[in-house]
């Protein structure tokens, strides 16, 4: 299956129903007036982040989604229902962008988040609503205002705690696959793994995730090998463990392509705390270890751990390392929820006004002319002997 992390989705709210125009008419009332009732509110598009769901795959299949349309208003002042709402479930972590695909018009980080993301256009008014001391009987009423409309992208980043960062092949997926329940495909060639995979370590009695990721190559930021997309599944991780090939002649180059396609991404991940891991230390001699080590400490400036997923020698206190920094950056910056978007757009009205010069108010017969009202012929002609 493919990990589809984006989306791209036509979102409209509800329009406002048409207000009404209708007059009491009943016999022996005498003086019956406008009672034409407002139009419904149209629907709204609403966006909530559900626990259950990692993938927008759904999606791909459905693009369109469409509010309903407000109830028009009806007479003895009625007023028209709301339209129905029309709810995206979206997986926590999702992000609405702009159709630029760069402005972050909402983010959904907590489960059970729930955004009115468009607003449905409010319901036109009624002709009693136009109701004036000197027009007793317009026939004036509003259409409704319109929903609102557009495109948007909708991006996933899976939200894990530490991200697995490495050249293709040094061994992410294996030590995936050895501290936890994820079972991600491994083999001896690059770009094994596609699409990100994630997964739970426990160590001791607490619980991180950890996303693994296609390996990065040289030039990554341009686009070689699978590009540097996916470094946006790690982007909002508290710790990176960068594991290196320790049977790579070049550890040291190895470590220095990465910390570049880091730099060139941007954003803070270049700045984020990393662990470096020499990795693959089952298939190494213990100088060789010893020499690697110290020239990726001396390149890099931090304690390197030596590992190997293979064998898991060395994975534990790696794991401690990270569950630390975590548990650390946590204390320092606990999970924020983002405040939503609010929508700025106004919303013009919509429609001409009906002209309400026409006044229907009979004086002679003490009636009202009622447009709807296809059968008061001899009304009609009263009016036009007015007009
Ligand atoms: N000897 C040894 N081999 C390892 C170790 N970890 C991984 N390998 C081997 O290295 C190869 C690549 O391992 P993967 O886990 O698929 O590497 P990856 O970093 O996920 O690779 P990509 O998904 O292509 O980026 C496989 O043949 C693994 O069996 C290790 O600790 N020791
Ligand atoms: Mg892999």
């Amino acid at each position: 299956m493919k990990f589809l992390d984006q989306a791209k989705v036509f979102l409209k709210s509800g329009d406002g129903g048409p207000g009404a125009v209708a007059f009491r008419r009943e016999k022996f009332i005498e003086f019956g007036g406008p009672d034409g009732g407002n139009g419904g509110r149209g629907g709204d598009v609403v966006i909530e982040a559900v626990d259950g769901l990692n993938t927008l795959i759904d999606y791909r299949y459905k693009q369109h989604f469409k509010a309903q349309r407000g109830n028009h208003g009806m007479g003895s002042n009625r007023n028209g229902a709301k339209g129905n709402d029309v709810v995206l479930r979206v997986p926590v972590g999702t992000q609405i962008l702009d159709e630029d695909q760069e402005t972050v018009l909402l983010d959904l980080t907590e489960p059970g988040q729930r955004v009115v993301f468009l607003k449905g256009g409010d319901g036109g008014f009624g002709n009693a609503a136009f109701k004036t001391s000197t027009n007793r009987a317009p026939r004036k009423f509003h259409p409704g205002w319109p929903g609102d409309e557009r495109w948007v992208w909708l991006r996933l980043k899976l939200i894990a705690d530490a991200g697995l960062l490495g050249l293709p092949n040094a061994g992410k997926s294996t030590f995936l696959a050895a501290t936890t329940a994820a079972k991600p495909k491994i083999a001896d060639y690059p770009f094994t793994t596609l699409a990100p995979n994630l997964g739970v370590v426990r160590a001791g009695d607490e619980e991180f995730v950890i996303a693994d990721i296609p390996g990065l190559i040289e030039g990554a930021h341009e686009g070689h090998g699978l590009g540097d997309r996916f470094l946006g599944h790690v982007e909002r991780t508290r710790v990176l463990l960068h594991l290196i090939d320790g049977t790579a002649d070049d550890v040291v180059h190895s470590y220095q392509i990465i910390r570049h396609e880091l730099e060139a991404y941007g954003g803070n991940l270049a700045g984020k705390l990393e662990v470096i891991g020499l990795n693959k230390a089952d298939a190494l001699l213990d100088e060789e270890i010893e020499e690697k080590k110290a020239a990726l400490e001396e390149a890099s400036g931090a304690e390197v751990m030596v590992l190997s997923g293979a064998t898991s020698q060395g994975v534990q206190p790696v794991l401690y390392r990270l569950l630390t920094a975590i548990k650390q950056s946590k204390e320092e910056e606990p999970d924020v929820i983002h405040a939503p978007a609010t929508r700025s757009i106004p919303r013009p009205p919509v429609g001409q006004r009906m002209d309400d010069e026409y006044a229907g108010w009979n004086e002679e017969t003490g009636e009202y002319d009622d447009l709807d009202d296809g059968d008061s012929d001899d009304d009609d002609d009263g009016n036009d002997a007015k007009g």
